[in-house]
């Protein structure tokens, strides 16, 4: 018996060594998985990936094919600071919070344990490389927040656009110069992130190393080789470049934006040759942006710091090139709310698309799940790590975004948006996805679809937070 009880024991003991050899597996902070977060200034989803072959990005295409995509990802609200506010904070925009470009984080939601926070409490060395949070040093937690600037955003580099800001004219909305990839912000900003997966390789604790690449803002500057790559001939202005007879005037906007720049009219449509040109500069913009992509993942590769890091691919918002007749973002169109999300996680799965719907408030939950670590209480979206294990199924069946007035539901098959003032409906639009993706024909005010507005308004209504 004795000699039983001592086996027993002895195997207990090998159990409980087991148990806090894997404890201190788990705290060691030099096997926590590392997060590589790219987010990119007003990427629209025309990317190959999305099965659109205007634009050439073979960078973001070999991301994908590590990770999952997300063909029905949606941002909360289409503009910069308010999306990006949301996302860091894990917060819904409400009719009060999160409304404009110029969105605080600091200033609207002051006691939110931010993304950034949570990951550096939990360990982990958070770096931010150019624009992250919207207003510069809105979340005090980084270890480092840099920009490639002291001033002069719109980073002009010909002569021309920079003796026009120079003597108070507004540049161009765009500029084609033969410069290096580095001479322009978001080059600079691949440079000083590759040298931060160095030396965070060399410090070995884990990392969240957040990259903002700014094009393709406006104004679309980028190095004459990325406009090279497309043939001005073959660019086409979308189908539904003018505005849907059937679409509320509550869904138009007078993209000020784009106005803002020299030879854009104040009024009225650009010209064609304008729009193609603008078109053409977004275009090379994405592609300069997506060979920057390329060098950090190279980087990331050649470091041997892929098989241990998250790497996630985001757009904060859509852009609208001349469908609708509008420009930029700004409105509740699909083309606005709709943004490009790959997710490539070691172990998961690779090369596959999914359905399932996602929101940007979706992703701090989502980075907890993927880090391991605690999901906090406040955040009101959910963790896409379900979907990312089975892309094949459905685990979300809409999304809510808003924009001003405008409150819009997403689900698989329908997109409805209500504009509301004091909680009166003012006006409303409602999309079949299947039968009209690029929102055409508003079906809102039509005898036959009365019970789907009237269930889309009922599900809308449960979702907008009027705090
Ligand atoms: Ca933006």
């Amino acid at each position: 018996m004795n000699y039983y009880k001592l086996l027993f024991s002895g195997f207990m003991m090998f159990l409980i060594g087991c148990k806090s050899t894997k404890e201190k597996v788990m705290l060691n902070p030099s096997i926590k998985k590392n997060v590589l977060f790219i987010m990119v200034d007003d990427l629209r989803p025309q990317l190959s990936i999305y099965g659109q072959q205007q634009i050439v990005n073979p960078n973001i295409e070999m991301l994908a094919k590590s990770g999952v995509v997300f063909n029905k990802a949606y941002c909360n609200v289409p503009v910069c600071g308010a999306s990006r506010a949301s996302l860091l904070t894990g917060l819904r925009p409400t009719k009060n919070q999160f409304l404009r470009y110029n969105a605080s984080i600091k200033k609207e939601t002051p006691e939110t344990l931010t993304l950034v926070e949570h990951l550096k409490n939990n360990g982990y060395t958070t770096i931010s490389n150019n624009k992250i949070t919207h207003l510069k040093y809105d979340i005090e937690e980084w270890d480092e927040e840099w920009y490639p600037y002291k001033k002069g955003w719109r980073n002009y580099l010909s002569e021309e656009n920079i003796s026009l800001e120079k003597n108070g004219v507004h540049g161009y909305a765009y500029e084609n110069i033969d410069v290096a990839d580095d001479a322009y912000n978001d080059g600079k900003t691949a440079k000083k992130s590759i040298e931060d997966l160095k030396k965070l390789k060399e410090n070995g604790k884990p990392f969240f190393l957040a990259v903002g690449f700014v094009k393709p803002h406006l104004p679309f500057n980028a190095p004459k080789k990325y406009w090279d790559l497309y043939n001005r001939e073959d660019i086409k202005l979308p189908e539904n470049n003018t505005f849907p007879e059937s679409a509320p005037n509550w869904a138009k906007h007078n993209w000020g934006e784009l106005r803002y720049y020299k030879d854009i009219p104040k009024k009225g449509q650009v010209s064609h040759e304008m729009a193609k040109t603008l078109i053409h500069g977004y275009y090379a913009s994405v592609s300069y942006v997506d060979a920057q992509i390329g060098k950090l993942l190279k980087s990331l590769e050649d470091l041997k710091l892929k098989n241990n890091t998250v790497v996630i691919l985001v757009g904060d918002h859509g852009w609208s090139l001349m469908e609708h007749s509008l420009w930029a973002k700004h409105s509740n169109f699909n083309v606005a709310l709709n943004v490009p999300l790959i997710i490539s996680a070691p172990n998961n799965k690779i090369n596959k698309k999914t359905n399932s719907i996602a929101e940007l408030v979706d992703l701090y939950p989502t980075i907890c799940d993927l880090t391991n670590i605690s999901k906090p209480s406040h955040l009101e979206g959910n963790s896409l790590v379900n979907a990312l294990n089975n892309p094949s199924k459905s685990f979300k069946n809409n999304a809510f975004a808003r924009y001003q007035k405008g409150e819009t539901l997403i689900t698989e098959k329908y997109a409805y948006t209500e504009w509301q003032k004091k909680s009166k409906t003012l006006a409303r639009m409602l999309y079949d996805h299947h039968l009209d993706p690029n929102e055409n024909n508003n079906l809102a005010e039509k005898a036959a679809y009365k019970k789907t507005v009237d269930s889309l308004s009922i599900l809308l209504n449960q979702k907008i937070n009027n705090k």
